[in-house]
């Protein structure tokens, strides 16, 4: 049996949720409580030791990093392959998840730090942050969680975010006016990696990032089509908002 640590509005959380999906996975469901601080009970970080979802137990072995589980899932499991079978093409997949990973989601973070998280952490006292962030084991996440909980939205952050995202798109843009999915013609754990931003970004009514991209947004209505995008996607209560996303 397989087992699941992660939390409805979470990016990296999704990317996996929806390669389980598609493969036909199924998992038992640990629901890590973000805005709890669920993540940096010292349980949790016997399993994870960065302290962040998402997280799969399989056969007792504990595996960490969304695109790490998301290929280990994909080599593991029967189900529809979402590797490219020729080299290049593999090494593409990897460049695009790389991407994902170190441009992509940093640049979502900043968002939804600001315009979701924030209005979560606002509430809670100072002692109450300090007790458990101080505690945090990523210096990135102890800066991210401490700045959303005070002051102002950051508007320059959102700006970067922006100018971050036009970076990857251009990309996007280039690739997919020749084909249907970001390795070629067949959908793959890149377009896995990049579903779930658009999830985010809708919650975040960030939307218009995409106008100038008319291939992206072709792309993006083919992933919204998708049954296991649709089941990836929290529901009413899994959401920081509480609400439906279009
Ligand atoms: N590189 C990691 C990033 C994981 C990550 O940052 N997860 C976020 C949610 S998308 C999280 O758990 N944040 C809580 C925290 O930083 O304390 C992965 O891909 O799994």
């Amino acid at each position: 049996m397989l087992e699941l640590y992660h939390y409805g509005d979470s990016l990296c959380s999704m990317k996996v949720r929806l390669c389980l999906i598609e493969k036909g996975v199924k998992y038992n469901s640990k629901f890590v409580d973000l805005m709890k601080f669920e993540n940096l009970t010292e349980d949790y970080k016997k399993l994870n030791p960065n302290a962040v979802v998402p997280t799969i137990v399989h056969d007792g072995t504990a595996i960490i990093e969304s695109t790490v589980i998301n290929q280990y899932i994909d080599e593991v499991f029967d189900g529809p392959s979402l590797t490219p079978k020729d080299p290049v093409s593999r090494a593409r997949m990897r460049v695009w998840t790389k991407l994902q990973d170190d441009v992509i989601h940093p640049a979502v973070q900043k968002p939804i730090f600001n315009l979701l998280v924030k209005p979560n952490l606002a509430v809670k006292s100072d002692e109450e942050l300090d007790e458990w962030l101080d505690s945090h084991p990523l210096e990135k996440s102890r800066k991210l969680f401490k700045g959303a909980a005070r002051g102002p939205v950051d508007e320059a952050a959102l700006e970067d975010a922006r100018t971050q995202f036009k970076f990857v798109f251009d990309r996007m843009e280039v690739t997919l006016r020749d084909n249907e999915w970001l390795c070629g013609n067949s959908y793959s754990l890149a377009d896995v990696a990049y579903a779930p931003m658009l999830d985010r970004l809708a919650q975040c009514e960030f939307l218009e990032v995409f106008d100038d991209y008319p291939h992206l947004q072709t792309w993006a209505d083919r992933i919204r089509d998708r049954d296991a995008f649709q089941e990836m996607r929290p529901k009413g209560e899994e959401r920081f908002t509480n609400m439906e996303i279009g």
